[in-house]
């Protein structure tokens, strides 16, 4: 029984079970679901109405953690996160920092006033608004993963969910023509474009970009 994620490939959340997905090689189709006046019926699968959600068979589960943690068991190969039980936490840390601090301002203050808002609900984006938060409220989240990353990976030493939950968010923000400084963050920029050139990410992106019309 086939694999069905639901949602759209705007939303950082969606891609990172579209990344464990093809890391792990799994068959699966995807529905469009977007998330604004959902039907009853995803609400039986997704309470709270956001994306995404998956059905596996007869069963279903929502939110992406839930999902890429449920991936994990059913397909555990590669291994996507850490053996070690303090790596396997900092990359649940990572994972959730991209989940919570970095998408609070990547995402309802750049990615969608930039990309979403113009194309999808013929809104002016407020620009200077978009530029105060990069100016001002990445820096600190930048900082942070700035002096945490020791090795090519955030944690655990190979590629992880950690690198997963930070690199989508940066998806966003590479979306909205948001790069970083690399005299100001050097290991950040060169870890960023590490994980952004794996074929998971690097084939997600480019689809993304030919969707919303962005060239590079
Ligand atoms: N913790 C959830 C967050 C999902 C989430 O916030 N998705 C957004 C789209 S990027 C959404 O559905 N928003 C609609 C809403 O909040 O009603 C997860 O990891 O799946």
């Amino acid at each position: 029984m086939a694999i069905v994620l639901l949602g759209i490939n705007a939303s950082p959340f969606v891609r990172k079970v579209r990344v464990v997905l093809a890391e792990k090689g799994i068959p699966h189709e995807r529905e469009d679901v977007i998330p604004v006046n959902v039907s009853a019926e995803y609400r039986k699968i997704s309470p709270l109405g956001k994306i995404p959600a998956m059905r596996d068979g007869d069963r279903a589960l929502c939110d992406s953690s839930i999902i890429c943690a449920y991936l994990e068991r059913t397909h555990p190969e590669p291994a996507l996160y850490p053996s070690d039980p303090y790596e396997y936490a900092r990359a649940l840390w990572f994972e959730e920092y991209g989940d919570s601090a970095l998408v609070n301002v990547s995402g309802p203050k750049i990615f969608f006033p930039r990309i979403v808002a113009p194309r999808f609900f013929n809104q002016k984006t407020d620009e200077a608004a978009v530029q105060k938060a990069i100016d001002e409220e990445l820096p600190p989240l930048f900082d942070y993963l700035e002096g945490q990353i020791a090795t090519p990976a955030i944690a655990g030493g190979a590629f992880s969910i950690g690198d997963i939950g930070i690199g989508t968010q940066f998806v966003q923000l590479r979306h909205a023509g948001v790069g970083l400084d690399v005299k100001r963050w050097p290991k950040l920029t060169r870890y960023v474009a590490a994980v952004h050139e794996r074929p998971s990410f690097k084939a997600l992106i480019a689809e993304e970009r030919a969707s919303f019309g962005l060239t590079d």
